[in-house]
């Protein structure tokens, strides 16, 4: 089975949990560490990326010791064209809709193109929207960040994605953004959706993850959380198990 298929076989179940570790902020090992906490801790999938730049040879040995460690399927969240390593099993092949600058559409995608056509990664298309505070994603793709209460952008973005047949959309309020994406937009979004939705940007407790899966996330992602605690486990267990017991 394909990773997207695995997403679609985890989603019938119910909501899930990924964990998005950034190597530039952990480095190889840390990164391991944390992904090995997150899986026992019970998150699904394991991402991989983030803003800032990082080289494919960190990226090749980041994936090794995760994998090492154990077989959690991971997602390349790459930032740029470069920030790829054909050892994940997956790459969120995403453009950043409402960036300004061609380049996080369309441009980093093309130049990534025909190296991903000689791999075997399986390339997940994906509709990325950075809603404020938007944090360093929102500056380094140069978003028109969508305002807080504009559920009009942020549903004409989301259907776009998914009429451009991209097979998930993104909503972003930023790594360590103080808040979420709002559930009004959340839910709202949602009835008008056909495509999974995935959530991440702000999210630190299990109060909030629950409040945006019921608001009809169907993917919540966490990152900064684990990276700022001393105990990933103890953290991400009760996010992980609030995630996992939603099932509309
Ligand atoms: C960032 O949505 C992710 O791309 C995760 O955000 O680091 O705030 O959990 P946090």
């Amino acid at each position: 089975m394909s990773v997207y298929e695995n997403i679609l076989k985890a989603l019938k179940k119910g909501k899930i949990h990924m964990t998005l570790i950034d190597p530039a902020t952990s480095g190889p090992e840390g990164s391991a560490d944390i992904a090995f906490e997150a899986y026992r801790a019970g998150t699904d999938f394991i991402m991989l990326g983030g803003s800032t730049e990082i080289s494919p040879e960190i990226l090749d040995r980041t994936t090794d010791l995760i994998k090492r460690k154990m077989g959690l399927e991971i997602i390349l969240f790459p930032g740029s064209s470069s920030m790829i390593t054909k050892k994940a099993d997956a790459i969120y092949f995403m453009s950043l809709l409402n960036s300004s600058d061609i380049e996080y559409i369309v441009g980093h995608q093309r130049k990534a193109a025909i190296y991903l056509s000689e791999t075997k990664i399986e390339k997940i298309p994906m509709g990325y929207i950075i809603f404020k505070p938007g944090m360093t994603a929102g500056r380094v793709g140069k978003a028109m960040l969508i305002e807080r209460d504009d559920t009009k952008s942020a549903i004409q973005y989301a259907l776009t994605a998914e009429y451009f047949g991209m097979k998930m959309v993104y909503f972003e309020a930023g790594s360590g953004a103080d808040k979420p994406v709002s559930e009004e937009i959340i839910s709202k979004t949602k009835v008008k959706l056909n495509i999974p939705l995935i959530v991440g940007g702000g999210i630190r407790d299990s109060a909030t993850a629950e409040a945006i899966a019921r608001a009809g996330a169907d993917i919540i992602v966490t990152g900064t959380v684990a990276e700022k605690t001393s105990n990933v486990y103890d953290t991400l267990r009760p996010i992980i198990n609030i995630i996992h017991s939603i099932t509309m």
